[in-house]
């Protein structure tokens, strides 16, 4: 992508409005832009992270054995009224009228409606076990919204929904997206720890809140240090073998948010020097709520033994938009975003120190054809700003790799190439230099 082409309203002032580190750098990369309080358009750049975290949490639905579909995002609020739902969310849930005064809602998640998909069409645990995801925008009318991307009233949220027919399969379809949970955010960069936690509005009886600790967290939590080292599982894991140690080994140790510490029970179970109270982001929740919503709904399975009786259920979110803000929280410097490769929105920037000068131009160009080619995303600074505001942007757009080329080092055979997150420089010739970015 040529800098002149693309849309990147970077900011030069911090933002009076923003808080909290990632929410000040979003606005300045030129990633979002508020609408509405709550509300953000996905600029370019902003889009092209929150598709690429999009995707690893795609990508490992997948591979654990979820299903993709998509539902809407406007319900009937007599759906809702089947699980009693519709009166007891309250406040944060958006209710509107359509042309023929029919009460809908902007959906703030997907129990319901899942379980309606699920009730016309299966009825025998032949079909079970089965587990359906989508990514799609939510709203939540909350009463503070803030912090940007982290805490919005429309935000993007994968939900995952299990179907088994009795509450050891559910259990089993807990621990697998426990276990792709443990790889999405580790595929991320980014350490986390599951943490016991209260159900809230979804309910059930299990639940564990998946959070990056980081002191501008909104909940207060308590857990051993030693869950920081625990190894996630490989990509070979064996998504239909027993996942119950691997689950076990990451629940051992004492972790808990704010609403379900025990004091006496951290201080027994963890020895003194691995305490940490600190606080966290929640970028995931999951859920085992048996029949809460099978049986009002009346979404019935025929078992082995030929009674028929309400599917076992659980739910497994992703905060999609807020892993954008929270992987900013622990990816960054005094200048700017630095992103790991996972979900960099461009690999590298290239930076022409001199557009116009026949020389520089050309190895810039063969620069960007050679490594288009090769597959690395490239943001070309073809822009006549000056060298010093070209390094500042780049660095506060957090590109992995930046490629310098100018007529004085060009003079000599040589370009820079600089790694964002240790700053360290390197002349290279061209080729030398394409070759390791087509390699990194
Ligand atoms: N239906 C269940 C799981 S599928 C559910 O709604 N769970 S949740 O309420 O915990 O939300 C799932 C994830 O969405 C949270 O872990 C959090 O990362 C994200 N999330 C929730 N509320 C917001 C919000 N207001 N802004 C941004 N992300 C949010």
């Amino acid at each position: 992508m040529r800098l002149t082409r693309y849309f990147l309203p970077v900011l030069r002032e911090n933002p009076k409005e923003a808080e909290i580190v990632s929410h000040r750098l979003m606005l300045r990369a030129g990633m979002i832009r508020q609408e509405a309080a709550g509300i953000y358009s996905w600029l370019p750049l902003g889009l092209a992270v929150l598709q690429k975290v999009g995707n690893i949490v795609r990508e490992e639905m997948n591979r654990a054995g979820a299903v993709e579909l998509l539902m809407p995002t406007l319900q009937l609020a007599d759906l809702w009224r089947e699980t009693g739902r519709y009166d007891a969310y309250g406040p944060e849930m958006l209710r509107i009228k359509d042309r023929h005064e029919r009460e809908m809602l902007y959906g703030p998640t997907n129990e319901d409606m899942i379980t309606a998909i699920f009730r016309a069409s299966v009825r025998s645990y032949r079909e079970l076990p089965k587990i359906l995801y989508h990514i799609q925008w939510k709203f939540r009318d909350e009463q503070r919204p803030r912090f940007g991307v982290m805490r919005g009233r429309e935000f993007l949220m994968k939900d995952a929904y299990s179907f088994d027919v009795d509450e050891a399969g559910a259990r089993l379809a807990y621990n697998r997206m426990f276990v792709s949970y443990l790889r999405i955010f580790a595929r991320m960069g980014l350490k986390i720890i599951p943490m016991r936690a209260e159900t809230g509005p979804i309910g059930g009886d299990q639940s564990h809140e998946f959070i990056v600790l980081a002191e501008t967290g909104e909940s207060a939590v308590y857990c051993d240090r030693a869950a920081l080292e625990l190894p996630t599982p490989g990509e070979d894991v064996d998504y239909d073998g027993d996942l119950a140690p691997i689950v076990k080994q990451w629940t051992s140790l004492y972790a808990a948010t704010e609403d379900v510490h025990d004091a006496a029970r951290f201080e027994a179970e963890t020895p003194e020097e691995r305490r940490v109270a600190t606080r966290g982001i929640e970028v995931g929740q999951v859920f085992f709520f048996g029949d809460k919503y099978s049986k009002p709904m009346n979404a019935l399975v025929t078992g082995p033994d030929g009674v028929d009786r309400p599917f076992q259920g659980g739910s497994y979110g992703v905060g999609v938009s807020r892993l954008v803000g929270a992987l900013i929280e622990a990816n960054h410097d005094a200048a700017g975003i630095v992103w790991p490769a996972a979900v960099a929105p461009f690999n590298v920037g290239l930076a022409n120190l001199k557009v116009g000068d026949a020389a520089t131009d050309a190895a810039c160009e063969t620069a960007y054809a050679a490594l288009e080619k090769a597959g690395v995303e490239v943001l070309y600074d073809d822009s006549d700003d000056r060298p010093g505001a070209k390094f500042a942007r780049l660095d506060l757009i957090g590109l992995p790799f930046q490629l310098v080329v100018g007529p004085k080092g060009l003079a000599a055979g040589k370009v820079e190439l600089k790694t964002r997150a240790t700053g360290e420089r390197v002349e290279l010739t061209l080729e030398e230099a394409l070759s390791r970015l087509a390699a990194a």
